[in-house]
């Protein structure tokens, strides 16, 4: 349930299938069957039981969950608590059971199912129902809560999270940018002893599946030791640290010219409000206030898609266009009568953008409040990326109809995007010319600032969950915790003082729809692992940052080949399908930012700023 892709493969679960065949301990004749034998049926038969219901339960839980978030009311919320509940039951009941057979050896497929049975939960109920029910209706009001926020101001306009986040993207006027981000935050305080709560019963239903806590069981679902897969992130941020320090550096300088001492300060952390993003995540839609004057690429995909006429269901079509010139099939006609596309005026819904695959087959659909402009126009991509990473493994057994790992599933519709290139836009009519070399730094800056700027937070917020769930972090300690780790991974600050009576984590999505958000890291560096292989499948010999695989069956077929694979290997061999490597390496993203990494140090260097924080 709690997949931003909305399909809860992640249900673990279970049939209590009597283990009698353990009670044949006689010692009369005949001789029995080794016991490894008879324990490897009895698992089997647990498995494909499991996966039966599973499948089954999931698709209720689908629509379920499809109805509440599309239209948020008290009832919809108690139908989907209700289904929650259910489903969180029957998971732990299975991964409970599936756990008894740990040690029985088993076929690599089967041994695989039965691992992802124990350890795929992301919110495990206690077994008391009492606790799984409150479990449920805590996790349903904090999505609530998030979809319904909205911030009103003095004169009575009452913006939602996308209007606010226009608000963020598009103001200059610092008063206006902190009062959306302050506002955006005010929607977050009742949800803390809420989360408090939800993170104490899940704490509960891990340690009762053997875990020590819900962070070694989010970290136990990457094919490798949790404490290897923390270590795996230090070693892939220490690769990009270097490259986000010089940004970091260089538009806090550029803020610091353009807002002056007192708003943006030339050292220490930048404050929050001004990057463009009401989450300081992204950064692109400040790309006019940094840019340099002499490297201009000259567009601006916003002003394109309006002047070329793109409503919100063209810009879809178009990103639908980019995967069929790869080779894969249209989206079924079910796709576009029953997504959701534009927000509805008449009622709430969650308007955090997500994909879903309602029957594990071809129901595949999309729910966004589209905003017309490039942001959102990249934001498709990544959904249609799951829609079709969705379609490919729907032949693949229930239990594998998932990514190799949550990062794969998160890094497609990006690899996807990384292609569209000003080559790529004159080709489907909407530039006329394609810059020349000149405009690259520009090119090249205004994809830094959304996706090395994403780095730190995409690896930060599990790193503040991880502690609060293995108690590092107290709940007194919620928000100075938060606000600690956003500078040390960031180097941003909260722009006014905060205090415990705010609940900062809960005004992102993730934090309150209990979404794990290592996978958004993970997509970041893996995306320009694909990007860079895909290019040099399709005989692309020019600049990787240049390069679109747009129309190439050949790099499409190798993508495919991957997506076709589900989750039924471990990421390793999926990874090398396309790339012909079994390690996740950020050196693909270095590469690509190369003559960046060049031009913002000689910048720094000639302004004679003093990076770091
Ligand atoms: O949540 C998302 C997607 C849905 S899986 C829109 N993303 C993260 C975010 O918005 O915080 C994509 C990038 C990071
Ligand atoms: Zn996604």
């Amino acid at each position: 349930m709690n997949l931003p892709l909305k399909r809860p493969s992640q249900i673990a679960l279970i049939v209590s299938i009597a283990l009698g065949l353990s009670a044949c301990n006689d010692t009369q004749e005949p001789a029995p069957a080794p016991v490894e034998k008879i324990d490897a049926t009895a698992a089997i038969n647990f498995i494909n039981q499991a996966e039966a219901d599973l499948a089954d339960l999931s698709i209720e839980a689908n629509r379920a969950e499809w109805i509440y978030s599309n239209f948020i009311t008290d009832d919809t919320a108690a139908l989907s608590a209700a289904m929650g509940e259910k489903v969180t039951s029957t998971s732990v009941r299975y991964a409970t059971e599936a756990a008894k057979y740990a040690n029985v050896e088993l076929d690599a497929v089967n041994a695989r199912k039965l691992n992802s049975l124990r350890s795929s939960l992301v919110l495990p109920a206690p077994l008391d129902p009492a606790k799984n029910a409150e479990l449920a209706s805590i996790a349903s009001e904090l999505n609530g809560l998030y979809g319904k926020g909205k911030y009103c101001f003095a004169d009575g306009r009452c913006l939602t999270q996308p209007e606010l986040s226009n608000l963020m993207a598009e103001s200059k006027d610092p008063a206006v940018l902190l009062e959306a981000w302050q506002g955006w935050r005010e929607i977050a305080k009742p949800m803390r002893p809420l989360f408090e709560r939800e993170v104490e019963l899940a704490n509960q239903g891990a340690q009762d599946l053997g875990y020590a806590d819900l962070s070694e069981l989010w970290r136990s679902q990457y094919d490798m030791e949790p404490e290897a897969f923390s270590a795996e992130l230090d070693r892939l941020w220490a690769q990009i640290k270097p490259l986000y320090d010089s940004l970091h550096c260089y538009v806090r300088g550029e803020l610091n010219q353009q807002y002056g001492d007192d708003v943006a300060p030339k050292t220490g952390p930048i404050p929050a409000h001004l990057l463009g993003n009401m989450w300081a995540q992204q950064w692109g839609t400040i790309y006019n206030n940094v840019a340099p004057k002499d490297a201009d690429p000259g567009y601006n995909v916003t002003e394109l898609l309006a002047k070329n006429g793109y409503d919100e269901i063209k810009m879809v079509k178009q990103a639908e266009g980019f995967f069929t010139s790869l080779g894969f099939g249209e989206l079924p006609e079910s796709f576009w009568t029953r997504s959701m596309f534009v927000q509805p005026q008449d009622r709430d819904v969650v308007c955090h953008a997500s994909a879903w695959d309602l029957d594990n087959l071809d129901d595949i659909r999309i729910k966004m409040c589209i905003q017309k402009n490039a942001e959102d126009f990249t934001v498709i991509h990544h959904e249609l990326g799951h829609n079709f990473y969705q379609r490919a493994y729907k032949n693949q057994p229930f239990i594998f109809k998932n990514s190799a790992n949550d990062g794969f599933h998160e890094a497609i519709g990006d690899t996807i995007a990384l292609s569209i290139t000003p080559k790529y836009l004159q080709k489907i009519g909407l530039l006329e010319t394609v810059p020349d070399a000149s405009k690259d730094i520009g090119l090249l800056l205004k994809q830094a600032l959304d996706k090395i700027a994403f780095m730190p937070f995409g690896l930060m917020i599990d790193q503040w969950r991880w502690q609060v769930f293995n108690g590092t972090i107290k709940p007194d300690q919620y928000n100075q915790a938060w606000w600690d780790l956003r500078e040390k991974y960031q180097g941003v600050k909260a722009p006014i003082e905060r205090t415990e009576a705010d609940f900062d984590p809960g005004a992102k999505y993730h934090v309150p729809g209990n979404v794990p958000y290592t996978r958004y890291f993970l997509a970041h560096v893996l995306q320009f692992q694909f990007h860079k292989a895909l290019c040099d499948i399709a005989g692309d010999t020019g600049p990787v940052h240049r390069c679109s695989i747009y129309g190439n069956k050949e790099a499409g077929a190798k993508l495919n080949e991957m997506l076709e694979m589900g989750a039924s290997k471990p990421w390793p061999e999926a990874l090398s399908v396309v790339t012909g490597s079994d390690k996740m390496d950020a050196k693909a993203v270095l590469d690509y930012f190369a003559p960046l990494q060049v031009w913002l140090d000689e910048q720094n260097t000639q302004a004679n700023r003093q990076c770091g924080w």
